[in-house]
């Protein structure tokens, strides 16, 4: 039976982006503060520092039961037993991965337009990664955003669990999740944050807060 994993604050970590600290010291922090999932997403470093990084973020994610999701690269995620993979448009197709990986393997897609959004439907994946709902600059290729409008209208095609990406903090997290996304991922939020473990647990709530409902409205007079 496919794996279920909760997506409720989902760390995209990229070494790049953490403020000069180790990345696994970003991640270690940030479990502390509560995140569910980690995708480590590296566009820069050689095969062999991808599959060593991965290996000690595996280490530290294992003990906890927290996934370990690897961007773009089947051979790194299998050399390190990870729990899957996440795919951009331009990666690997949906179907020849789940062909390699197999049935129990967590495989993400990155949906960058509603077409794409619709076009996933069938497609075996886990979960779709949705951006960016906000504006920016961690990633520069980016398309239009998706805004909450668009997220909600996706929601209401979508089979599949939907993640929010792109420009997402512990302000506008709860909106993301009020317009139908089963979890937010961020890269800025947490890497680049002074206190990782802090920004995941705010993060977190946030979340919460959103599953709770729409916000209550101002008292009349
Ligand atoms: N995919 C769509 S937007 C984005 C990715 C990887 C970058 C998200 O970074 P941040 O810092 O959380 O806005
Ligand atoms: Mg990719």
């Amino acid at each position: 039976m496919r794996r279920q994993a909760d997506y409720s604050l989902y760390l995209v970590a990229v070494p790049q982006f953490c403020a000069g600290r180790p990345v696994e010291e970003v991640v270690a922090a940030a479990l502390d503060g509560g995140v569910t999932v980690v995708q480590l997403r590296d566009k820069e470093c050689t095969t062999r520092r991808y599959v060593e990084t991965a290996e000690r973020l595996s280490g530290l994610l294992r003990p906890r039961g927290v996934p370990l999701i690897i961007n773009d690269r089947l051979d790194v995620a299998q050399a390190v037993g990870a729990d899957g993979v996440h795919l951009g448009q331009s990666d690997m197709p949906v179907v020849a991965a789940r062909r390699l990986l197999g049935p129990d393997a967590l495989i993400g897609l990155s949906v960058d337009t509603p077409q794409q959004g619709a076009t996933a439907n069938e497609l075996d994946v886990d979960y779709l990664g949705v951006g960016p709902v906000y504006a920016t600059s961690t990633k520069r290729d980016t398309t239009a955003e998706w805004g909450p409008e668009g997220l909600r209208a996706l929601r209401a095609e979508s089979r599949h669990l939907l993640v929010g990406i792109g420009g997402i903090d512990a302000g506008n997290a709860a909106d993301v999740v009020r317009a139908g996304a089963d979890g937010v991922a961020v890269v800025s939020a947490i890497c680049a944050a002074d206190d990782p473990r802090r920004a995941a647990a705010e993060l977190r709530r946030a979340v919460q807060t959103g599953r709770a409902g729409p916000p209550p409205a101002e008292p009349g007079f």
